[in-house]
């Protein structure tokens, strides 16, 4: 299964899909991430085609951003070809799967360009009692040399533990939680996030940082957070600063979905992401 809307070839394209089927690196008791990316191709091949030509159109206008879906690969395979990706110049997209894919995307990337991350989650995912698993992602790129965290932003959060307190203020992280961003409002905390992530932006986005009312397909609901519109808006904006140098769509569960609404919604963020998308 893959996007009928990526119809590059791989040689042409300036952004490249991959699913990673995965969730051994979960630790969260509704199963399900893994079927994620099958989901979210197939939900997107009903809905956001209408025939066998048209496409459908994204809020932010036609995609012209050139797109190829490679399929699906193996956990095990995604730092080689993440690398591969990135070395012929293209922008890469990953779909989860669990949120520790991530890790091995980041480790993909050359190691002296500096990376920011925008890292958008309910759960700050910054944990350093355990490691390698979807709880430490966060600490666990910290120690990558070119991952900037105090350039490094999270979005969304208001579930911390309180170890991951501790580590937010070591490690120098600045996060906003939902509160903060009700409080000064979209405009403001898109302002904020282009003074914090100053290098080359790599944008995570756990399906979780919505409010379950949206996205109740996800492995680790948590009552009051974002709306669709907020985050389809943020990043969308982040979009079209032209600093992306990758994407990826994390937690989706079509287990707990109902009626595939957060397969689609996934689907449609990454469209949204797609049609702003500048190219460096
Ligand atoms: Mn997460």
């Amino acid at each position: 299964m893959k996007f009928p809307w990526a119809k590059s070839s791989f040689e042409e394209s300036d952004c490249v899909i991959i699913g990673v089927p995965d969730e051994s690196g979960s630790r969260a008791s509704r199963v399900g991430a893994q079927l994620g990316p099958y989901f979210i191709r197939k939900v997107s091949s009903s809905r956001d085609v209408y025939g066998p030509t048209r496409i459908a159109q994204s809020l932010s206008g036609e995609i012209k951003t050139k797109i190829h879906d490679l399929g699906d690969v193996k956990k095990e395979d995604v730092e080689k070809t993440i690398r591969y990706i990135v070395e012929n110049n293209k922008v890469p997209v990953t779909l989860g799967g669990d949120h520790s894919i991530t890790t091995e995307v980041l480790k993909g990337f050359p190691t002296d360009r500096e990376i920011s991350l925008i890292y958008m989650d309910a759960h700050p995912d910054i944990i350093s009692s355990e490691r390698h698993y979807f709880g430490s992602v966060i600490f666990d790129v910290s120690q990558f040399n070119n991952i900037n965290i105090t350039a490094s932003v999270e979005v969304g959060i208001r579930d911390p533990e309180v170890e991951e307190i501790i580590n937010i203020r070591k490690l120098g992280l600045k996060t906003f939680t939902t509160y903060e961003i009700y409080d000064i409002g979209m405009k403001n905390v898109l302002k904020e996030i282009e003074k914090i992530a100053t290098k080359n932006i790599y944008l995570s986005i756990d399906m979780d940082v919505l409010d379950p009312a949206f996205a109740p397909g996800v492995g680790s609901p948590s009552p009051g957070g974002i709306s669709a519109v907020r985050l389809m808006y943020l990043v969308k904006n982040i979009a079209s600063w032209g600093r992306l140098v990758g994407i990826d769509i994390m937690e989706t569960n079509p287990k707990y979905d109902i009626q595939d609404m957060t397969s689609h919604l996934a689907a449609n963020i990454l469209i949204e992401i797609l049609a702003a998308l500048k190219i460096r």
